[in-house]
């Protein structure tokens, strides 16, 4: 006779097969959510003076979130009473839930519907390109993130075994459309076993798209290797949201006018001409020599240079049910990136919250959050 804990155990296993073949896709972020899954900061070679103002910047996002809809934080047990205390809110859930850093986009599970119930993808996680230019070692405990949140949601998952993939490097539309760049998903340190054909199979078979937009790269110094998440977006089905810079002595110059061209020659699965919004680029935007040294050296991982240019981006923003979390970066810039977002989503009230501490440690608010959509 079968116990209890066998039934628990076979969902633990993965599901065989694709979720394409199974009928299920990946829906778009602006289908109603159920929550928001958010991971902890703490490690002290990337984000400086231990972590703190992150930790601070952080709260501040799942706040602002909370506001909108429930959200659920990972934290290493170590951290578990620091993060309960700052995270007190009655729409915040602290998880204890190991994991090398703080970026939910890229380590946590793809969520899929076939419209009646959900799965989830449990990509292989590499820490941005493996030993081959990854942002550290070891990443055990990222990859382990997807199957640990399927498993506290008793969501069935599917593990792909051999093909890496982070949350951050797509975007689709819901109906059909994907969008992403060559730098990152034909990059050698990700899959380089695979042709591009086979990624782009892939892609489908995982996601349930039909039309593949393949940007040429993203924005410059994105220590992801161009995540489009940072650089290009859908606002809703054929219409797109895309960094910009007129100035031409701007190294993103040239790649918002590759984008540009691949997203205007090409239509998506439903046969639509993408009508494209321009967004401005803030700064050029730089860590100080201060900031940097709070980061505590460690071999294999990144060396902070006030001299390199942060890869800031009003993109990564994150939609929730009714909002839009935006970042803001103390630039004139970002009255007009906030203006911007709100004519573009009049439905939904925009919040801004302050994302330089999170860029200081290579990324922002939608680098580090994953919307679990409502079944
Ligand atoms: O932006 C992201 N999606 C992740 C960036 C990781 C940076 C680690 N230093």
């Amino acid at each position: 006779m079968k116990s209890a804990n066998d039934e628990e155990n076979r969902k633990m296993q993965p599901l065989t097969g694709t979720p394409a073949a199974d009928g299920f896709y990946m829906p778009a972020e602006w289908a109603a959510q159920k929550q928001i899954w958010m991971l902890w900061p703490q490690r002290s070679d990337n984000w400086r003076l231990g972590a703190k103002p992150a930790q601070a910047a952080f709260t501040a996002v799942a706040r602002a979130i909370a506001e909108f809809e429930p959200v659920t934080v990972g934290v290493n047990a170590a951290q578990y009473e620091n993060a309960s205390r700052q995270l007190q809110h009655p729409a915040i859930r602290v998880v204890e839930l190991s994991s090398n850093d703080a970026w939910m986009r890229d380590t946590g599970p793809t969520f899929v519907t076939d419209g009646v119930q959900q799965r989830c993808i449990d990509w292989t996680f590499n820490a941005w390109g493996g030993l081959n230019g990854g942002l550290y070692f070891p990443w055990d405990l990222d990859d382990q993130v997807a199957a640990k949140v399927a498993a506290i949601e008793s969501c069935p998952r599917y593990r792909t075994e051999g093909v890496v993939l982070e949350g951050g490097a797509i975007h689709v539309d819901g109906e059909g459309t994907l969008l992403t760049t060559e730098e990152c998903l034909l990059n050698p340190n990700r899959n380089p076993q695979l042709e591009c054909a086979e990624i782009e199979q892939r892609l489908r078979d995982y996601l349930g798209i039909s039309r593949i937009i393949w940007l040429p790269q993203g924005l410059y110094n994105d220590e992801t290797d161009g995540h489009v998440d940072n650089f290009c977006c859908f606002v809703r089905p054929g219409e797109v949201l895309l960094a910009w810079s007129d100035d031409e002595l701007d190294p993103n110059y040239a790649r918002c006018r590759a984008a540009l061209a691949r997203l205007e020659q090409g239509t998506d699965a439903a046969g639509r001409q993408l009508v494209v919004h321009r967004m401005p680029i803030p700064g050029p935007l730089y860590a100080t020599a201060q900031e940097c040294n709070g980061v505590d050296w460690a071999a294999g991982s990144q060396a902070r240079d006030p001299s390199v240019r942060l890869a800031g981006s009003y993109i990564n923003y994150l939609l929730v049910n009714g909002g839009v979390i935006m970042p803001s970066f103390d630039d004139p810039a970002d009255a007009l990136a906030q203006a911007l977002l709100q004519q573009l989503y009049p439905q939904r009230r925009v919040v801004a919250v302050p994302g330089r501490e999170i860029l200081l440690g290579g990324g922002n608010i939608h680098c580090i959050t994953q919307q679990q959509p409502l079944v």
